[in-house]
């Protein structure tokens, strides 16, 4: 693969840069990237962090503000004025909209938020009134679209014959059946025709979502906007797909080949680099949302889909060596964050495990990612947590479990939830030893009534991800919102403490 470093134009890059350097110089400034894949939590992430921000909370162990020296934090407008603003009253007003309470909408595509945080020096703390302010520009983007970097080190017969040969592996092979059946009567030399390629296009996208969907859970499927198309919905640059040729096979003129190879470059030359050099470039720290528990539900596969994906993501975090971009980049991501979402989900005792199930997950991923001299951590945690902590007893046995309202229409086993009554639900302990995960998955659920004690076991062997209500939260003087979290303090920490000394 060649290094991204020659495939950008650097002058641009270098432009946006210097630009970024001068105002951080007269206006501190520290760009954060938020991303992961769909539905990991980027949204209620976002938000749980400027509220904690601007409205605190319980945060112990972000110390700017458990020392009292965080003054004052506001909302600004955004500097970049072509990308969508994070709509955070909205999300917030989402959550905290009593009985009408519920999650944030999908978002699916960029987004940014200026918040400017005034605060304390911790040297000159106590001795003058003198502070510091830090400007922090939130950037929300799908992580999908971190999974196209390796296309362009691809041309469209590499990455046709990758693309197909993946999908005959595996779980993957039954899913792409149809898109196969149609594959194997395109003949890639024939004359192009449009309607030949919105269907294979459109089959190609069926199955990218089969694979997707949470039953299957799986991760690793570029492009990242056949996933997530942002504004680019039905567009000519999303209108191609594989086709089953050879590496280094060459297009006849006017051929169908020839139709998806062209459109394969405009993707990577209109969408996929403009992304990079705009927005992934200039960020200064990262933060990549994992939702490791819906893969541990889906089983093996997904998991092992997972860890690839979180290791190609990374490859974006270090570009090839001695590329000019390398240099940038190097001086600019200096923290990762790996943060497994959720951990509402487990009983407390299991948080330490799921950590170290992430860390697992990732360990490819951050090798290389400390090659490039970023300081990595990974931690389990809940942006807002939905459930609280109780007992239930069990053949005598008391088990941890989590309690909260499952949401209207989510199903357990044989048990279908109305949205308004509580239950407890014993998790399963979660693998001591997180390699076990790797060879097999066990049924990681059972559930219980709220309040009955000897549990009957409520599985069939079907068990999904019961995703719960957002928890009611009453505001607290000054009409505030303090939203119950797990961790989120230490995210906060770990992100920008050091940047409010
Ligand atoms: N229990 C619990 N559920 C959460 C938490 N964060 C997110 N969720 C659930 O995960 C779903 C997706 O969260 P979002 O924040 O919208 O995820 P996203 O990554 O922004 O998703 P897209 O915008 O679709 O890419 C929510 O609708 C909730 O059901 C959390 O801290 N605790
Ligand atoms: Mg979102």
């Amino acid at each position: 693969m060649a290094g991204i470093g020659d495939l950008f134009d650097d002058a641009r890059l270098i432009a946006a840069n210097i630009a970024d350097y001068a105002s951080d110089i007269v206006e501190p400034t520290l760009r954060l990237g938020v991303t992961g894949l769909a539905r990991s939590g980027k949204t209620v992430f976002i938000t749980a962090l400027v509220n904690a921000l601007l409205s605190g909370g319980r945060l112990p162990l972000f110390e700017p503000y458990a020392s009292g020296r965080l003054a004052r934090a506001h909302l600004e407008p955004q500097p970049d004025d072509a990308v969508p603003r994070f709509a955070y009253e909205e999300h917030l007003a989402a959550l905290t909209s009593g009985n009408d309470r519920h999650w944030p909408e999908s978002t699916r595509r960029i987004a940014e938020l200026r918040i400017v945080i005034r605060y304390e020096s911790a040297s000159l703390f106590g001795r003058t009134l003198s502070g510091g302010q830090l400007t922090l520009d939130i950037v929300d983007y799908p992580g999908e679209w971190l999974l196209d970097l390796p296309l362009l080190g691809l041309d469209y017969a590499e990455w046709s014959a990758r693309t197909v040969a993946m999908s005959r592996e595996g779980p993957r092979a039954e899913l792409a059946a149809p898109w196969h059946a149609l594959l194997a009567g395109l003949d890639a030399a024939a004359p192009a025709i449009e309607s030949d390629a919105r269907e294979a296009a459109a089959r190609f996208t069926a199955y990218l979502a089969a694979a997707r969907d949470e039953r299957h859970a799986l991760s690793a499927l570029p492009p990242g906007r056949f996933m997530m198309p942002g504004d680019l919905e039905g567009s000519p640059a999303l209108t191609f797909a594989p086709l089953d040729i050879q590496p280094g096979q060459r297009a006849v003129s006017g051929s169908l080949h020839a139709m998806m190879a062209r459109r394969y470059d405009a993707y990577r030359e209109k969408i996929v680099k403009p992304f990079f050099r705009d927005h992934f470039a200039r960020l200064d720290r990262q933060i990549v949302l994992v939702d490791a528990l819906q893969a541990l539900n889906a089983g093996p596969a997904a998991i092992a889909d997972l860890e690839t994906a979180l290791a190609e993501i990374l490859v974006a975090f270090r570009p090839g060596a001695n590329s000019l971009l390398s240099r940038i980049f190097a001086r600019r991501i200096d923290r990762i964050l790996f943060a497994a979402t959720k951990a509402d989900h487990v009983a407390s005792a299991d948080h330490d495990r799921l950590q170290a199930i992430l860390r697992r997950l990732t360990s490819r991923a951050i090798e290389r990612a400390e090659f490039a001299g970023a300081e990595v951590e990974a931690a389990a945690l809940a942006a807002v947590r939905a459930t609280r902590e109780g007992t239930v007893v069990k053949d005598n046995e008391s088990l941890p479990c989590v309690i909260g309202i499952p949401e209207q229409g989510q199903r357990l086993g044989r048990k279908a939830f109305n949205g308004e009554k509580e239950i407890a639900i014993f998790p399963g302990d979660l693998p001591e030893n997180p390699e076990s995960l790797f060879q097999q998955v066990e049924s990681l659920s059972e559930a219980v009534e709220s309040n009955s004690h000897p549990a009957e076991p409520d599985i069939d062997g079907d068990y999904r991800y019961v995703r719960f209500r957002p928890p009611l939260v009453t505001p607290a003087q000054g009409g505030v919102y303090h939203l119950p979290h797990i961790r989120l303090d230490r995210a906060l920490q770990f992100l920008i403490g050091d940047r409010l000394r």
